[in-house]
């Protein structure tokens, strides 16, 4: 039987088009080679006439996009000599740094706002043995903490600022060219720091420039309506949604994003909470697939600009779900209690309870 080659993580599949060196020791968890998935319900009825896939990004080991960047992250700052990585985070950066740098034997302190970040990811932070610093502030006062204080400390930041960390994250528009044979016409995103966009534009436009591939998708970012800087023009000071992981008013890829923007010919706009939540149930009732509030944003934008026209059909369209739905049980749990009964544990009530639901 013919083996094909064990898969070991995007450093090594993509090596040639990373900064690593042949003698870098790769710290990986087996990060990348996300499955791309095709709508089958969702596009019938919602969406008439796009072709629609979604980016399981929440199967990345910690079960989100950012172990992209945090596995190159982590191997520079080793190959730096870094004792130490600091994040401020919204709960999924905290939690791939945290595991990262478990892997790599080294230290992660991670800031995080007090009260407002899913539970599963506070638990992994905490588990993979990073000091957690709750502050009372949110994201945006965090991160500008860790920034100065890594001016004292010997830390290595490893937000999206971390340039390796884009670097690690544009191998996710590399795997869709791949597979689809072709860039998508447009490639939706949920945008917090802008620093996914900006990274998966680079991946576009590297394998457009490099002759791979002769088109470039236009990049769509959906923000939530409470922290919709990008769309409002100007920063918020005090964010609010539902989807805590991209409860963000002070943008770290301000700039960069607005670039994606004009270079790619795309936009920015919003979504309500309702819609969010919406559409992350609708893609787990019709999909199968749990993705987590934030990442929804991006099904919620995509639907409604097919809807308009503004994304036309015929198009092939693909939404980024960027985190792993049991990040945040509780969001769900209190969204879908009705669902819950209790029974008798007896058998004339549970076959009663099954006869009711397959009339
Ligand atoms: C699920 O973890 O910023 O626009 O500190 O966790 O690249 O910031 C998380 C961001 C989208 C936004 N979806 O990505 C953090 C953090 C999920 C996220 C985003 C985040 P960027």
């Amino acid at each position: 039987m013919p083996f094909r080659p064990r898969y070991t993580g995007l450093i090594e599949k993509y090596r040639d088009r990373l900064p690593v060196r042949d003698d870098t020791r790769v710290i990986s968890l087996g990060e990348g080679n996300t499955p791309l998935i095709r709508l089958n319900h969702i596009p019938g009825d919602l969406a008439r006439g796009i072709d629609l896939y979604v980016k399981y990004e929440g199967l990345n080991p910690t079960g989100s996009f950012k172990d992209r960047g945090m596995t190159l992250a982590v191997t520079k700052a080793i190959e730096e000599g870094s004792r130490a990585v600091i994040c401020a985070s919204t709960g999924n950066t905290s939690a791939s740094a945290a595991a990262y740098a478990a892997r790599a034997g080294i230290r992660a302190f991670v800031l995080i706002p007090e009260g407002k970040i899913a539970l599963g990811k506070l638990a992994q932070a905490m588990l993979h043995g990073a000091v957690v610093l709750q502050i009372r502030g949110n994201f945006d006062v965090g991160m500008r903490l860790v920034k100065e204080v890594a001016e004292q400390a010997p830390v290595t930041i490893v937000n999206s600022i971390n340039p390796f960390r884009l670097q690690g994250q544009k191998t996710a528009a590399f795997e869709i060219v791949e597979e689809l044979e072709c860039a998508p016409d447009y490639h939706c995103l949920p945008v917090g720091n802008a620093g996914n966009i900006s990274a998966h534009w680079l991946g576009y436009r590297e394998y457009f420039e490099h002759g791979i591939v002769n088109n470039r998708p236009v990049m769509v970012g959906y923000q939530a309506s409470g922290a919709a800087p990008f769309l409002r023009g100007a920063m918020v000071d005090h964010p609010e949604t539902v989807a805590t992981a991209i409860r963000i008013g002070h943008p770290q890829s301000w700039d960069k994003a607005w670039t994606v923007q004009k270079e790619s010919g795309g936009w920015f706009d919003e979504c309500s909470d309702e819609e969010i939540l919406a559409a992350q149930r609708l893609l787990a009732e019709r999909e199968g697939v749990f993705c987590e509030p934030a990442s929804a944003a991006s099904l919620a934008g995509a639907l409604r600009d097919a809807r308009a026209g503004r994304i036309p059909e015929g198009s092939k369209v693909v939404c980024t779900l960027t985190g792993h739905g049991l990040k945040d049980p509780d969001i769900v749990i209190s969204q879908c209690g009705e669902r819950l009964r209790t029974i008798p544990a007896e058998l004339d009530a549970v076959r009663r309870a099954i006869l009711d639901r397959l009339e």
